[in-house]
């Protein structure tokens, strides 16, 4: 274990989160998964377990008081965590915004922002400790660019990649990495949660070879694995189809 880095990545029962767990843990990376979906973590804990030690942590981000017991409640050989992947997050309807929902709006601002700032906050005191510590956000190509109807999901993806400058300048004095990764389309369950099961989830994917969770994955680990001198920063990735938020070459 002595060697071994530990990593703490949100929003790890689907998506990015969940591949990123498995492309961590061929690489012999000790694992805390964090959900709401407690037989998913434990589905996963018990499949990657043959290849690394995982711990599990089962908070809502929004939830203050739950993200800050988690994780000072980590057992003994899980409290040193040299990575944190922001990931945890969603987009709540696709609406104008004279039509949004207030309750869409607030999931996004508070999962989104909020809790990725509890999160960070109960980590990275013990990176500035340390002097070293990797962060990585997951913001996405809705915090470089808006879209009609993005309107609060590319706020609160705006504001991840605010967030994510001033967590590098202020941590650059302890040499702590921290970068944002700006994924496009990526085929995850986020469609699903966007349009709240509604059949235009269904319609998101189709028609072009959208980003695949392991692709966003291969560049998390890509980036956590360079050399100590080497911190990529930023990055914002498409699939081959994808040109902008707005250009999608699609078949027909
Ligand atoms: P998924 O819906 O597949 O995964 C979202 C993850 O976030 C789940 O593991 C979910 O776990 C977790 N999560 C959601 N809300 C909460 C909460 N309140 N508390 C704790 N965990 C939560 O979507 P993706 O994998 O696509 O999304 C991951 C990140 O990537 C998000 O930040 C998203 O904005 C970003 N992104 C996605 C893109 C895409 O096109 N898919 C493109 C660019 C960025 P659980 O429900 O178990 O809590
Ligand atoms: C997810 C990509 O284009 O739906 O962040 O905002 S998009």
């Amino acid at each position: 274990m002595e060697n071994k880095k530990t990593a703490l990545i949100t929003g790890a029962t689907s998506g990015i989160g969940k591949a990123t767990a498995h492309e961590f843990a061929k690489n012999g990376i000790r694992l805390i998964l964090c959900g709401r979906r407690q037989e998913r973590l434990e589905t996963i804990q018990k499949g990657l377990s043959k290849l690394t030690d995982v711990h599990i942590l089962n908070f809502d981000v929004r939830d203050k008081k739950a993200v800050f017991s988690a994780i000072d409640a980590l057992p003994e050989d899980f409290k040193h965590i040299d990575i944190l992947i922001n990931n945890a997050g969603n987009a709540h309807g696709l609406d104008p915004i004279h039509e949004g929902s207030l309750d869409d709006w607030d999931a996004m601002m508070d999962i989104n922002v909020k809790g990725l700032l509890y999160v960070s906050k109960a980590i990275i005191p013990q990176m500035t400790a340390r002097s070293s510590g990797h962060i990585i956000n997951i913001g996405s190509s809705a915090g470089k660019e808006v879209y009609p109807k993005g309107n609060v999901y590319c706020a609160s993806k705006h504001a991840v990649v605010a967030l994510t400058e001033g967590m590098r300048m202020d941590l650059n004095p302890f040499g702590i990495k921290v970068a944002a990764i700006n994924p496009g389309l990526v085929e995850t369950e986020f469609s699903q949660v966007r349009f709240k099961g509604d059949a235009l989830a269904d319609n998101a994917y189709k028609g072009y070879k959208a980003l695949q969770p392991e692709d966003v994955a291969d560049v998390i680990y890509f980036a956590i694995s360079r050399p100590a001198h080497v911190n990529i920063a930023d990055v914002l990735m498409f699939c081959t189809a994808q040109a902008s938020s707005t250009i999608v070459k699609k078949q027909i």
